[in-house]
């Protein structure tokens, strides 16, 4: 059986993005495989949070992903700063992954902006914390969107080359999954750039906490151009919020681009947001209701992820110890 890893980060409500490449992928996981899901608090603060906003957000995105679906039941969903294998395992990558690939990374220079100098070290080094969240467990699988498909293959770097350089066949090789119709939604505000739970602006994303009129709201304001809907796929090029919000539809109706455009094609914007308006929220109302709810009794969530750190602890304190083996630190006892 495959061992499935995933993470998200607590760096603010989870959007419609993170749900359609992210989370609404992870559900069926959990009845199929051996799954772990964390709440990568670690890589969140490798830009600046607030300290109190980064406790509710964590809790926040637990309840989020237990009203989407995932079950302690079934999963292993955990904390990433209660396991001290991930960064124990983090730092050794540190030292096995080279400058010349963490320099290559797009999400970095994406993130970092035009001040690279004024830059965490760890966000530099991202990449490789998420490596050892992953290879802690030796998780085969690991359901992403298609933006971190380039940290995956850095991932598989490391591990080839700590297999390598210890001689060593210790790490398994990863296998993206990049799954969704709607791999990479992009922003309300700018159909290039992709959703993000930091964007300044919150017209640019759906939060899975917006409530009816918000959501109505902010599709009735999503950036289009004043052309119709184009009737076929051919008709998207050069029109990037166009593709955009028919793929919002698509994958939230379970619809294809094509079927979407065959219903809609040749309409104005405005017709087409109301039933895309109305799509999303018939399907994150009920999403929205069940968080709020669990937010309620902090001290259940606080316990179910106690729980889950229990459970990956017990995965991953074996395989950690045996990397410092291979390593050479000599054992503790
Ligand atoms: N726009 C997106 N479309 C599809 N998938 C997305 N994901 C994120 N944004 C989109 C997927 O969500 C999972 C969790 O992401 P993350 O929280 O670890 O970090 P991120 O990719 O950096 O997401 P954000 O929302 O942009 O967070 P911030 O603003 O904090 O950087 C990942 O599987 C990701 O692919």
């Amino acid at each position: 059986m495959q061992r499935v890893f995933s993470g998200i980060q607590p760096s603010g409500v989870p959007t419609l993005g993170n749900y359609l490449g992210a989370i609404r992928n992870w559900v069926p996981m959990q009845d199929q495989h051996e799954s772990l899901f964390c709440i990568v608090d670690m890589h969140a603060i490798t830009v600046f949070q607030e300290p109190a906003q980064l406790l509710a957000q964590t809790r926040e995105m637990a309840a989020t992903l237990l009203a989407c679906g995932l079950s302690p039941e079934k999963c292993i969903l955990f904390v990433q700063s209660h396991v001290p294998a991930h960064a124990e395992l983090a730092w050794i990558f540190n030292c096995v992954a080279r400058m010349g690939w963490l320099n290559r990374m797009t999400q970095f220079k994406d993130k970092a902006g035009k001040d690279r100098e004024a830059a965490s070290a760890g966000l530099y080094v991202y990449p490789n914390l998420m490596a050892a969240d992953i290879l802690a467990y030796k998780a085969t699988s690991v359901p992403v969107g298609d933006d971190q498909k380039q940290h995956l293959e850095l991932a598989n770097d490391i591990a080839q080359k700590f297999n390598h350089d210890y001689q060593a066949d210790f790490f398994p090789r990863i296998e993206p999954h990049i799954l969704g119709v709607a791999a990479r939604v992009m922003s309300l505000r700018d159909g290039t750039k992709k959703m993000s739970k930091s964007d300044a602006s919150d017209q640019s994303r759906i939060n899975l906490n917006d409530d009816a009129d918000t959501i109505r709201n902010k599709i009735k304001r999503a950036k289009t151009d004043t052309e119709p809907l184009p009737d076929n796929m051919l008709g998207f090029e050069g029109r990037p919020e166009a593709r955009n919000l028919v793929g919002i539809l698509a994958a939230i109706t379970g619809e294809t681009q094509e079927g979407v455009l065959r219903a809609h094609g040749g309409k104005g914007f405005g017709p087409f947001k109301e039933v895309l308006a109305d799509a999303l929220i018939a399907h994150l109302e009920p999403i929205r209701t069940e968080m709020l709810r669990l937010l309620e009794d902090a001290p259940a969530l606080d316990a179910a992820l106690r729980r889950g750190a229990e459970q990956a602890d017990a995965i991953a304190g074996p395989i950690v110890t045996e990397v410092k083996r291979i390593v050479g630190f000599l054992p503790r006892k």
